[in-house]
């Protein structure tokens, strides 16, 4: 529940207001403040959601006479950049205007060999003059140099527009180059701040607010639950109310208890289960391992390289505490119910900074950033 946290969260929502009240003024600083073209990019950064692997999402578009020419994405891990599907989008007969557009893009344009050769490079070749860019790539391999390569070879660039959402936007990518994934932490509460009763399920949220639940699913990787959660839930934890994959389930087992129950309740079905005492697999069960005198944190980072890039965790209090305590988090989503419960397991407290507040039905979601990360 989040009702001891409301007032720091309310308060630090208020210096995050007036930060980025500031952050726009100095936005105003570019000539022309098209934001609207920036909008577009990152409109068509999430076209790319679930396609870009540990890649960020980023859009780009060119803009001739306030007219859009070309737009792009970055589709597909190891394809073609942003910047280049807007070049490739630009019709033949427009061919001979690009040099006189403006490039808007999302994040700094890359000048490394990666899976696909530097962006700024073909930017230059290009012979375009004006580069606005959301916000510069946090990747040590561009981070700031994309930027002075192409002031370098005589193009101006205009930074940080709009950065706040820019920035927002490769929150995942962020957290992937430091080789986690990048975590949601989602529960619901009663009115009174309970999140359920002792080995019981009991259901606060509403409809609406479950096939939201349902979408985050489809834009995980995994989803991970506690133990105790699997023993007394038996969750199906699978896209139901809305179009979608699947994410991998996972339980944090650290006795490797759950073999037996998941080969009886989930027969066949493909589990992952992070446990402390060892690796391998066991039918369709995948058992990943961190040794003993390791934290929690040392087996995300084995799911991040067994490719789980986004993961949801949905619970139970004792895994949702611990990850809070140990700050592996970077997003929470947490829905405030009508119910009323009287007694039961304790909502989580989390300290964080106030990113959204929606209502949902009768349920209130919250959006909360973990403060630490300086992407807001
Ligand atoms: C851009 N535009 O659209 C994206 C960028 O292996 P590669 O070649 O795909 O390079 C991946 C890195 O490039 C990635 O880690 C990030 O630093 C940058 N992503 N850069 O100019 C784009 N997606
Ligand atoms: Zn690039």
């Amino acid at each position: 529940m989040i009702c001891a946290h409301v007032a720091a969260v309310k308060n630090s929502s208020i210096a995050t207001a007036s930060s980025r009240a500031d952050k726009r003024y100095s936005d105003r600083m570019i000539p022309q403040p098209e934001d609207k073209f920036m909008r577009r990019c990152f409109e068509l950064a999430l076209l790319g959601q679930n396609q870009t692997g540990k890649n960020p999402k980023v859009g780009a578009v060119l803009v001739y006479d306030n007219t859009i020419i070309g737009e792009g994405y970055h589709k597909k891990f190891g394809g073609p950049h942003a910047e280049i599907e807007a070049l490739a989008s630009v019709r033949p007969a427009e061919r001979h205007l690009i040099p006189l557009s403006t490039l808007y893009v999302s994040l700094e344009p890359c000048l490394h060999f990666g899976k696909t050769p530097p962006c700024t490079e073909r930017i230059i070749a290009e012979g375009i003059k004006k580069v606005v860019v959301g916000c510069s790539d946090p990747n040590p391999l561009v981070s700031g140099k994309g930027i002075q390569y192409l002031r370098q070879n005589g193009a101006d660039v205009f930074e940080n527009h709009l950065q706040n959402e820019a920035r927002y936007l490769i929150r995942p990518f962020c957290a992937n180059l430091n080789g986690l994934p990048y975590i949601v932490l989602k529960w619901a509460a009663s009115k009174d701040g309970y999140i359920g009763k002792q080995r019981e399920q009991i259901w606060l949220t509403n409809n609406y607010s479950k096939m939201l639940v349902h979408k985050w699913r489809t834009e995980s990787d995994g989803i991970l639950v506690g133990k105790n959660t699997l023993l007394t839930d038996i969750p199906r934890l699978t896209v139901r109310d809305v179009p979608g994959i699947n994410p991998v389930r996972i339980v944090a087992d650290r006795q490797l208890r759950t073999i037996s129950f998941l080969n009886e309740h989930y027969p066949g079905q493909h589990w992952l289960i992070l446990n402390q005492v060892r690796d391998g697999n066991f039918g369709p069960l995948q058992l990943i391992r961190y040794h003993n005198d390791e934290n929690l944190e040392a087996g995300l980072r084995l799911l991040f390289d067994h490719g789980i890039h986004t993961l949801l965790v949905e619970g139970g209090n004792e895994l949702l505490n611990s990850m809070i305590n140990a700050g592996l988090w970077h997003e929470a989503r947490v829905f405030s119910t009508a119910h009323i419960l009287t007694e039961g397991i304790k909502a989580p407290q989390l300290e964080g900074k106030l990113h959204q507040q929606r209502q949902i039905g009768i349920d209130k979601l919250h959006v909360i950033l973990n403060p630490s990360l300086h992407y807001d």
